[in-house]
């Protein structure tokens, strides 16, 4: 642990890529988990532009489950440590796949959302983006200005990331000096490629999972435990 720690230390600009196991601790249900959200249902045939056009109804019910399954959850240790260590480096940037907007409540604020996230809703219609942390009696909820359906303000699967938060990502994996991969099944791309982008070009890699994942052999160092545990050591 001391090596990685002083290479987080001495490194001027540090990138973190968190997942799913990084709210996992706050009580938020992973993925591909054992209680995870896709259990529930295949998000294959619910997190993608052609179910939200059959069925919009059908997908906010899930949207809807989940949002009231996060409502009440708060950061964890994880969090608060990504945040804490932020603040102590010049150079920094959060890439974050979760929707569940628990980094932001922790106070990080050089962070992009690759994913969205899942208390923005989009207007189908007039485009209109808001956070609306409502509790949605009617689905699928309404634009208040033009009536249209509003969606989610997630990346669903087939859809591409949101240019701005992808170009910031893709920058600061070509400088950093140490890309920390914490609480990720890395099986979703483009996010699933990160570590190697980063790694090709010499940054020193730190997995932080209970859980071997695919990119778990080009890191330079694995921590085989809970994010909400190690964070804090890696960090502090
Ligand atoms: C795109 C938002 C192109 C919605 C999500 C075939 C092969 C390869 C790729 C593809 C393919 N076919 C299609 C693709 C591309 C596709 C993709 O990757 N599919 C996969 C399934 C094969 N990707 C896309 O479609 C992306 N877009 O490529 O666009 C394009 C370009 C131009 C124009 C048009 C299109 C969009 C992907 C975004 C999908 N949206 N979510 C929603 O939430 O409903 S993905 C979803 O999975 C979540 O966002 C989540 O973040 C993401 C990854 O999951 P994880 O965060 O890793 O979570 P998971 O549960 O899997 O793992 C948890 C991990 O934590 C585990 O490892 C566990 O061990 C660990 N853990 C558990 N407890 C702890 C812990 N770790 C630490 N501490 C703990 N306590
Ligand atoms: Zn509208």
């Amino acid at each position: 642990m001391n090596i990685a720690k002083s290479w987080i230390r001495d490194c001027r600009s540090l990138c973190v890529l968190t997942g799913a196991g990084v709210s996992a601790e706050s009580g938020v249900p992973t993925f591909r988990g054992p209680d995870g959200f896709w259990k529930r249902r295949d998000p294959m045939s619910l997190a993608t532009p052609e179910a939200f056009a059959a069925d919009p109804e059908e997908v906010w019910e899930w949207y809807r489950w989940r949002r009231e399954k996060i409502r009440g959850c708060e950061p964890n240790a994880g969090h608060l440590a990504i945040a804490a260590i932020e603040r102590q480096k010049t150079d920094f940037l959060l890439i974050t796949q979760n929707v569940d907007g628990l980094h932001r409540a922790a106070g990080s604020r050089r962070m992009v959302e690759i994913h969205g996230n899942i208390w923005v809703v989009r207007c189908t219609s007039c485009r209109r983006e808001r956070e609306d942390r409502s509790r949605y009696d009617v689905l699928p909820p309404r634009c208040g200005s033009c009536g249209g359906i509003l969606r989610p303000g997630v990346v669903w699967f087939g859809e591409a990331l949101p240019r701005e938060a992808a170009g910031a990502a893709e920058e600061m994996l070509r400088r950093c000096e140490v890309l920390v991969v914490a609480g990720t099944s890395a099986l979703v791309a483009p996010a699933s490629g990160y570590a190697a982008v980063a790694k090709r070009r010499g940054a020193r890699v730190i997995e932080v999972n209970p859980d071997e994942t695919p990119v778990s052999e080009l890191c330079d160092a694995v921590f085989r435990g809970r994010s909400a545990e190690v964070l804090p050591a890696l960090f502090g």
